[in-house]
């Protein structure tokens, strides 16, 4: 049993980044006419492209849901890079319901949110240490982010559970590098003099060369990183997202991606309606001239299913209702290749 997983022969629905909305998951289980066991009528089978936690109101009770679809053999669910931090105790923005440490600071977005009791931690940790990275049959490849032959190769021989030591040692590899040639000390540097401005969307700290070299270096290196993070190159500019600002930047991968099996991911703040550039997620530029529901990359054969509904807790903000939210959870019905939203919407895909 290996990091990569074959899936079932049987139709899928393939979930997007539920980032915690426990209540959008049930919406859209239903709406895909599955039942609290996860079973389905026609023999479907679900499957759920990583990130299930952070920054909605109940990351335990999504991720308490899912492993007992999983142990009714009803659901695979793969690895994001949010799992990850938990599982390497990187206590980022909206991990609050796990890390004590990350509890008052998330209060100012995330709040209200459901903490997971500390007798339970250790059972999710050992539920999520025990995920795959990637899924694949014939027809389709599912991945958090990034599916690259060399990532892919470089995970294929790893056992299942193994994850974190695997995520670790890779990540000392670029360490040591950093080490070697002093950048490692300046990235330290940097992180510790501009700690404040670095989370401060008002108070941009200036272009942090260090940060910026170390955080594309680090990225490349750590194949589990280029599959549940993406492909990074260093930006031309500090932006910021995911609540800090950022000096490495996404990269349309799928423009390199030229096999014929498409590949599902998740990841990537895509909006289902036109945006204006002002307001929207840094990411969803990525998306910007792509159909609302289309595939995308070199043979478009690639496809997004993250529908941000991670960005929700905004429009809880100013009151917005579901019906009018601009972010979604969405599943893509695979091989009809159609899409559902948690709102009930279904779109063909082009
Ligand atoms: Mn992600």
């Amino acid at each position: 049993m290996y990091l990569i997983q074959p899936l079932p022969e049987n139709p899928l629905d393939i979930i997007g980044d539920v980032h915690g909305e426990y209540i959008a998951l049930l919406a859209l289980l239903t709406r895909l006419g599955y039942n609290d066991q996860g079973q389905h009528r026609k023999d479907r089978k679900l499957v759920f492209v990583g990130d299930l936690c952070d920054r909605g109101p109940d990351s335990y009770a999504v991720i308490k849901l899912v492993q007992h679809l999983v142990q009714q053999g009803n659901a695979q669910v793969i690895l994001g890079n949010h799992e990850i931090n938990l599982l390497i105790n990187d206590a980022k923005d909206g991990s609050g319901w796990f890390f004590d440490e990350r509890y008052e600071h998330d209060q100012k977005n995330y709040a209200p949110f459901h903490r997971t009791p500390i007798g339970e931690r250790q059972a999710i940790r050992e539920f999520l240490e025990n995920l795959p990275i990637a899924l694949q049959r014939n027809d389709i490849r599912i991945v958090h982010a990034a599916w690259t032959p060399a990532a892919i190769a470089a995970i294929s021989t790893v056992p299942l559970g193994q994850i974190t030591t695997q995520f670790l040692a890779w990540d000392d590899i670029a360490r040591s590098v950093a080490n070697e040639s002093g950048l490692y000390d300046r990235y330290l540097h940097e992180k510790q003099k501009w700690a404040k401005e670095l989370e401060d969307e008002q108070d941009p700290p200036p272009f942090l060369h260090a940060i910026a070299e170390y955080e594309a270096m680090q990225q490349m290196v750590n194949p589990l990183k280029v599959l549940t993070s993406g492909v990074e190159q260093q930006a031309t500019t500090p932006f910021f997202a995911g609540n800090r600002w950022r000096f490495s930047d996404r990269i349309s991968w799928w423009n390199g991606y030229s096999d014929d099996i498409p590949v599902v991911i998740g990841h990537y703040w895509r909006l289902f309606q036109a945006q204006n550039g002002k307001t929207s997620p840094r990411y969803s530029q990525l998306f910007k001239n792509i159909a609302p529901t289309g595939w995308h990359g070199k043979n478009n054969k690639v496809f997004c299913i993250d529908y941000s509904v991670g960005a929700r807790w905004r429009d809880r903000k100013t009151s917005r209702t579901v019906e009018k939210s601009r972010f979604k959870l969405a599943a893509l019905q695979w091989p009809e290749n159609q899409v559902v939203f948690d709102t009930g919407e279904v779109f063909p895909t082009y």
